[in-house]
């Protein structure tokens, strides 16, 4: 089996000799969630969700991970003096990073070294995105801007209060930033399947890795006897890919990206333009909900080469919309770059694995879409998917309709 390259097909250049393979029956894949339900009949939510409740943390282990509490002399002060908007309740609530902060009059990093790995140490499962005060800084070179300045409270609280936290050195916040992102680094996670097969997987994964933020990734592979026990300790959900950020689950593409967009905001998940916006969440989510037939009927193979396999009219349906769709957006953002919406973001990433289905299967494709499929293709964070997955030796029966061996 040849490595993808940019063999892509376009009007054009349609060759016609390719070789061409006859249709195997189709069974359904799993690159669908209610399909994978379906064909794994009880394996799938509710059994994981018992597990979940099985394996979530006792309150003692949540407490080991609090950090410190506030001094009573800063509490009454933070207490007397809230910032602008702010409840003293929320003040307090919001000290330990405030109060972490090194200061002039004391000269030194206070409590900060011993405090910050408490703080962004991971405090399993169930805590929300208000219980985690210091990780912005980790994907985000940049103030933060409208509702994601409630994760960096404290520091507005360290602003308005004066006193023993006013006049915080650009050095230090600078150590204490890159402190936080090698601490941050270590605890955003993102779990996903086999790569040569996992469609949601990659969509995260490239989201994340083209965009530059910092996670490890761990492999959970499909259809292995651990899979089911492997997920359900980080997803009640039950499927790949899964962002655990700082010991919170986020689970569904869909929701990792609006993650990411929120807590990285200098990453332009989403396009600028409030309409463009739309439109990338709009096609995101067409993507998410629909597109069934070319799902299951070409379900992505990154190392195989399939250009015989027949398409049924459901399925050219599915391309037809998706050819137009990527016409249409290059050429209205052709002027702001060379991606749907200019620069690269959620969009592509969801639609990436569409890009290597039409490799895969040989789809002829209008030259607009073949440029645009090179460019996703020779994203370097999409090389080093593909890459990996090249080197995988796995074969999955299970997601392979038209193969009955890697080299078939
Ligand atoms: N709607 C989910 C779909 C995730 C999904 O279907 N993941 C597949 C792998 S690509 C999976 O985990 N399959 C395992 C199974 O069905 O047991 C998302 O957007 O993340």
């Amino acid at each position: 089996m040849t490595a993808p390259g940019p063999e892509i097909k376009f009007h054009s250049t349609a060759n016609a000799s390719m070789p061409h393979m006859p249709a195997r029956a189709l069974p359904r894949t799993s690159f669908d969630a209610q399909s994978s339900r379906q064909s794994h009949g009880s394996s799938g939510c509710s059994r994981a969700r018992s597990r979940w409740r099985a394996i979530a943390p006792r309150p003692h282990a949540r407490a080991a991970t609090r950090p410190a509490p506030t001094p009573p002399n800063v509490r009454a002060k933070i207490a007397r003096n809230p910032a602008p908007n702010q409840s003293p309740a929320v003040a307090l609530r919001t000290a330990p990073t405030a109060v972490a902060m090194p200061t002039p009059q004391n000269g030194s990093a206070n409590n900060a070294s011993s405090r910050m790995p408490q703080a962004a140490s991971p405090s399993v499962g169930t805590g929300g995105a208000t219980n985690l005060p210091v990780e912005t800084a980790s994907c985000r070179s940049s103030p933060p801007d409208g509702a994601s300045t409630r994760v960096l409270a404290g520091c507005a609280a360290t602003k308005s209060n004066g006193g023993a936290v006013r006049g915080v050195t650009r050095m230090t916040r600078l150590w204490l930033q890159s402190r936080r992102r090698r601490i941050v680094a270590k605890m955003r996670t993102l779990y996903v399947g086999n790569k040569n097969y996992s469609s949601w997987s990659l969509r995260a994964w490239l989201l994340l890795r083209q965009l530059g933020v910092d996670f490890e990734e761990k492999k959970i592979e499909l259809f292995a006897d651990g899979f089911d026990r492997q997920v359900a300790r980080v997803s009640p959900a039950g499927l790949v890919p899964v962002l655990v950020d700082d010991g919170f689950a986020v689970w569904d593409t869909l929701a990792i990206a609006e993650w990411v967009a929120e807590r990285c905001p200098d990453k332009r998940v989403w396009p600028a333009d409030a309409k463009a916006r739309a439109r990338a969440r709009s096609i995101c989510a067409e993507m998410h909900a629909g597109f069934s037939e070319l799902r299951h009927r070409l379900p992505m193979n990154l190392e195989a080469r399939l250009p015989g396999v027949e398409r049924s009219p459901a399925v050219q349906r599915d391309i037809d919309r998706i050819t137009s769709m990527w016409s249409g957006l290059r050429a209205e953002h052709a002027a702001d770059g060379s991606f749907l919406f200019g620069a690269f973001g959620a969009a592509d990433a969801f639609y990436a694995p569409v890009v290597t289905r039409f490799l895969t299967y040989a789809v002829d494709v209008p030259l607009a879409c073949a440029e645009y499929m090179q460019t996703v293709l020779a994203l370097p964070a999409m090389r080093e998917w593909t890459e990996a997955a090249l080197g995988e030796k796995r074969f999955i029966p299970e997601e392979e309709p038209y193969r009955t061996s890697r080299d078939a």
